[in-house]
């Protein structure tokens, strides 16, 4: 008799009835509370196949063997199948011996990555928890997604920068808003994903509204697939990173044509004078005007002038600026000028206008903030006290012992000795992966725990199979109003565990083990962290059902209705300021930042500017490398997981990430639609399949992130990645000296035909398991 088993799946990109049979995925349907499901949901189909998933624990050759030099083999070996017990008792010994030589501060357990949705299931909640009690780790502040607009939206307007994105909705938007720039555009592509899960993917409805409503959108993007063409009505194609240049062109126009809100500055902000004298180039001799800004952007100075004066004339204006506006060199600049501008234009917390930031990802502006806190795993205390800026992990491996800056802080680079990673994937996300591979050879020992072939299990030296969401029971509840029993839908993949079951035999190991379990098991978990969101909901008077009733009834609970009114931080600021202050240093926005002006830094002063840069259309590097490559999030996956499903291979080129490019770009170079293409700078090469678009401007391409690493043997300039990942192109350099975030976005390439034999990705992925006798 086949058996067939039927449960509901909270994932990031939302809630699935999954049907399967015999252990085999035979269904996937999105829950019916979702009015707009995203179609990702057909990757889990190959959540089981067996050429991908890790079987059971594993120990790289030359690391198993002792051999000294083993390092300089990772991410380029086989790797040796072992039992449990001696995986996890080799993984406990490195631990004892990085404490003893290192002490705890040795150990790099910072471990980004979205790994899955639930709460208790957390890779990362798992592993601080467990370094907590055996002494703590080096950890890492801020995010690859938004770590300038995490450091300098507390300065300028005294929250954080998530909440402040929550501020500019889209149910105020649709209703009052009368012209919106989008700065980024406003892709309906990077809503399909929520960090913890997702019930209602409710923004195509809200679109739908604003269209209704005949808001003028104008789309600010090199690519207009960034914006659907049913609600953009207008595109203007700058050279990327120059947002901030017309920002300021149009803050000129606005000044010396009186249409400047002085009342809203005089009132509302600090600084203004600076900026102004700034502004106008009486400290520089340079006017910020409209035909200096376009000259920078590679747009029309009527076009600068045209913004300007119908964002003046606006009811109700909005300036909106994506994610990856940020994700570049000087990326505080463009969220810090995007507030003056509001500021200016007097729009700064109207309802449905002023500035949205995080615009269109992550389901920031289409869920209010949830009124309680909900339960999560406990994390302890870490006494490791000085954690890196997260995206600067090669340069402390490189750089032990030295010095950099972090927001008006000088801090010094732990010497790493042990890495651990559980639940994210750095050979996806961290730019100039050959930089990289070099840096991770530093410590003696790298553990990672994963479900699948990835690079970064690749480059590990004791593997811990981990279990995925399908194989688990979870509580899923993220940004939205829905709580999920998530339901196992699947047994352990083969020998595979849950980060639970891992950290539980390592904690035995160190001697901690009823500490870090307190003698619950999985479903004893959920229910105490599910008490506790429910004492939470309570308080702020939401009434959830008990533990049992929620997971018998098995669909997801929608909290909304019981949601009392929301208070817009902003608006109550507009419209009293000297009763609900910013928490700022002057209780205003801070256009001029006196804190941020006494860092001193060169890169990062008193008050927004432009900052020439490295690298951009318009600086010296474009003579050798004359193409701007942006990497935007891929449409039909989350970054790098389950790349290897045959819904992610979709939309490749013969098994090669495809990269879109302008046809007049790919005439010069004699590539045509379809043909496997080399991108190359000064840092690495990889391979894609040429897709020609005129939706995309002259001079900028587009390679999606995503596409598993699959380098060759060599590194640097002469390196060839097969896949298409644009990580071996992107600079590894802070945005500044302030925030030192990721700057995946300024990168300059160039791209030819590729001539040589085009390698077997699949082939490549995964790597030689030796038998167990090659010890
Ligand atoms: N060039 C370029 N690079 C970028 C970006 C860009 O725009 N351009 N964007 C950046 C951004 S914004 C982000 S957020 C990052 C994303 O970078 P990551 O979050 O690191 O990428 P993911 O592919 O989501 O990696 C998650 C990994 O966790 C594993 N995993 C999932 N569930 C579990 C689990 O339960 N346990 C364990 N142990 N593992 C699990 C998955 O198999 C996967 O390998 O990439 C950044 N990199
Ligand atoms: N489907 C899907 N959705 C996702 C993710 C995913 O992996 N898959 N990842 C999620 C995550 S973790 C994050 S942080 C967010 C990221 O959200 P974003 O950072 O907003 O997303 P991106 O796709 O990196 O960039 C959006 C668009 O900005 C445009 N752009 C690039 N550079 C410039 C520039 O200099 N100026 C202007 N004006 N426009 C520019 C590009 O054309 C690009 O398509 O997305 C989330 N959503
Ligand atoms: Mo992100």
């Amino acid at each position: 008799m086949p058996i067939t088993r039927k449960s509901l799946v909270g994932t990031h990109w939302g809630n699935y009835e999954i049907t399967t049979q015999d252990g085999v995925v035979e269904n996937v349907q999105p829950s019916q509370q979702d009015s707009n499901p995203s179609p990702i949901g057909n990757v889990l189909y190959d959540i089981s196949n067996s050429d991908y998933r890790i079987a059971q624990p594993m120990i790289r050759s030359s690391y198993l063997r002792g051999d000294p030099n083993h390092r300089m083999r990772r991410g380029k070996e086989s790797f040796v199948p072992v039992s449990w017990d001696e995986a996890l008792d080799l993984a406990a010994s490195a631990l004892k011996k990085t404490k003893d030589k290192a002490g705890n501060s040795g150990i790099y357990a910072g471990s980004y990555g979205w790994g899955s949705a639930g709460r208790f299931h957390h890779a990362q909640s798992q592993l601080h928890r467990f370094f907590n009690m055996i002494g703590g780790y080096t950890g890492s502040v801020n995010s690859y997604s938004a770590a300038a607009a995490e450091v300098i939206i507390p300065h300028v307007l005294g929250i954080d920068a998530f909440t402040a994105g929550k501020q500019l909705n889209l149910d105020d938007v649709a209703a009052d808003c009368d012209y919106l720039v989008a700065f980024g555009g406003m892709s309906g592509y990077n809503n399909q994903n929520m960090p913890g899960g997702v019930g209602d993917h409710r923004d195509k409805n809200l679109v739908d509204k604003l269209v209704e409503r005949g808001t003028e959108v104008i789309s600010i993007s090199p690519w207009a697939s960034d914006t659907p063409s049913f609600l953009a009505t207008e595109w203007i194609t700058p050279r990327p990173c120059t947002d901030t240049a017309i920002m300021l062109g149009i803050a000129y126009e606005l000044e010396v044509n009186g249409r400047v809100d002085t009342e809203f500055i005089n009132s509302h902000t600090v600084g203004y004078d600076e900026f102004q004298s700034y502004l106008l180039g009486k400290t520089d001799g340079i006017p910020k005007d409209a035909s200096w800004a376009a000259s920078l952007a590679g747009i029309d100075p009527t076009d600068i002038q045209s913004l300007a004066s119908r964002l003046a004339a606006a009811n109700c204006p909005a300036i909106t600026v994506s994610l990856s506006l940020q994700r570049a060199e000087h990326g505080e600049q463009t969220y810090w000028m995007a507030v003056v501008l509001s500021a200016m234009l007097g729009a700064f917390g109207k309802p449905g206008g002023g500035v949205g930031f995080m615009w269109m990802s992550n389901g920031t502006n289409i869920f209010n903030q949830i009124p309680f806190q909900w339960g999560k795993l406990p994390q302890g205390r870490n006494s490791v006290l000085q954690p890196i800026p997260v995206a600067r992990v090669a340069d402390m491996l490189l750089h032990p012992g030295e010095t950099y800056t972090y927001n008006g802080k000088t801090r010094t680079y732990p010497d790493i000795h042990c890495i651990y990673w559980a639940g994210g994937n750095p050979f996806h996300h961290h730019q100039d992966l050959n930089r990289l591979r070099r840096a991770w050879r530093k410590p003696e020992t790298v553990i990672v725990n994963e479900s699948v072939w990835t690079a970064t299990a690749r480059h590990a030296d004791i593997i811990f199979p981990a279990n995925t969401f399908m194989e688990r029971n979870d509580i899923v509840c993220g940004k939205d109003y829905f709580i999920t029993p998530s339901k196992k839908a699947l047994d352990h993949y083969a020998d595979s565990r849950s980060d639970y079951d891992i950290f539980s035999g390592l904690a035995e190991r160190m001697g901690v083990r009823d500490a870090f379990t307190e003698g619950r098991d999985e479903m004893e978990w959920l229910e105490t962290i599910y008490q506790e969101s429910r004492a939470n909901a309570k308080k702020a008077g939401i009434d959830l059902p008990s533990f049992t009733e929620f997971w018998e009834a098995g669909e997801p609970i929608n909290i909304e209705p019981q949601v009392k009114e929301w208070k817009n931080i902003f608006t109550q600021f507009r419209n009293q300021p000297n009763h609900h202050p910013l928490r700022t240093p002057s209780g205003k926005i801070e256009i001029f930042s006196s804190t941020i002006d006494s860092f001193g830094y060169d890169d990062c002063r008193g008050h927004p500017r432009w900052y020439d840069k490295r690298e951009w259309l318009g600086g010296s590097r474009a003579k050798y490398f004359p193409l701007h490559m942006v990497s935007h999030q891929p449409r039909n996956k989350l970054h790098s997981q389950l790349d290897f499903s045959r819904f992610s291979r979709e939309t490749k080129t013969h098994d090669h990430e495809t990269v879109i490019l302008h046809p007049a770009d790919a005439r010069e170079r004699g590539i045509k639609d379809g043909m496997i293409t080399r991108i190359f700078n000064d840092r690495g090469s990889c391979l894609a399949g040429a897709h020609l678009s005129d939706d995309i401007m002259p001079r900028v391409i587009s390679l999606p992130t995503g596409a598993w690493f699959c380098p060759d043997d060599k590194e640097g300039p002469e390196s060839l990645e097969y896949h298409g990942n644009p990580n071996v192109l992107t600079p590894d350099i802070g945005t500044s000296s302030l925030a030192q975030g990721p700057i995946a976005k300024s990168c300059l390439v160039d791209i030819e035909p590729f001539e040589g034999e085009i390698p077997d990705v699949k082939a490549q992925l995964k790597p030689v398991i030796s038998p167990g006798t090659d010890r």
